[in-house]
């Protein structure tokens, strides 16, 4: 019997919560890597196998996201119905997940570095290449908030004080006034926004 060949497509798609920013996202299909593509002998034996890819090249990076992206869903479409894609994950470099059986779109929303692969299975057989999705997601960043606790508060106000007398090392958060530079004007500001709540 000839061995199907199967393309997938990786496809990302942008939070919903922050849609307005998904022009920024790079919407191409997940691009070939050169990697062995795991062989299973059977559907059984998928949870179990070593890690069937050995990378021989730099990742693709095709998937980029920008400043401001909160989410990142990752659709897998294949070029034939009977087949069964399996995936897995790698986040900031910490590990492989398990191959797991991809049946919805997978959403990503901690802040950091993804590495998404599937391949496709029919028959008992791997019946394409590994194909791969690297993508980050980025903390949505609220000025004013530097704590992290979605609230504007006194909490802020007192930390932002700390840093610019200390001279302290800026965050985006710190420019409350979104002028480029951190100084006394963004404490009237926080405060100003404080009170008017
Ligand atoms: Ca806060
Ligand atoms: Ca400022």
């Amino acid at each position: 019997m000839l061995m199907r060949k199967i393309t997938l497509f990786l496809i990302a798609v942008a939070a919903l919560a922050f849609a307005a920013h998904a022009g920024q996202l790079s919407a191409s299909p997940g691009t070939t890597t050169s990697v062995e593509p795991a062989i299973a002998n059977s559907l059984s034996d998928l949870g179990t196998q070593d890690e069937p890819t050995e990378q021989t090249e730099p990742p693709m990076f095709n998937g980029l996201t920008e400043d401001g992206v909160q989410g990142f869903g990752v659709i897998i479409f294949d070029t034939e119905p009977d087949c069964t894609i399996y995936y897995r994950y790698v986040f900031e470099g910490e590990g492989y997940s398990e191959w797991m059986e991809y049946t919805d779109e997978l959403w990503f929303t901690e802040p950091g570095h993804y590495r998404v692969e599937a391949y496709a299975v029919a028959m008992g057989k791997t019946v394409s290449e590994v194909y791969a999705y690297e993508f980050i997601v980025m903390p949505i960043v609220q000025p004013g908030d530097l704590n992290h606790d979605g609230i504007l508060g006194i909490e802020d106000v007192t930390t932002l004080i700390d840093i610019i007398i200390s001279n302290s090392t800026t965050t985006p958060e710190c420019d409350v006034n979104q002028d480029g530079s951190v100084d006394i004007a963004d404490v009237t500001d926080l405060i100003d926004y404080i009170l008017a709540q």
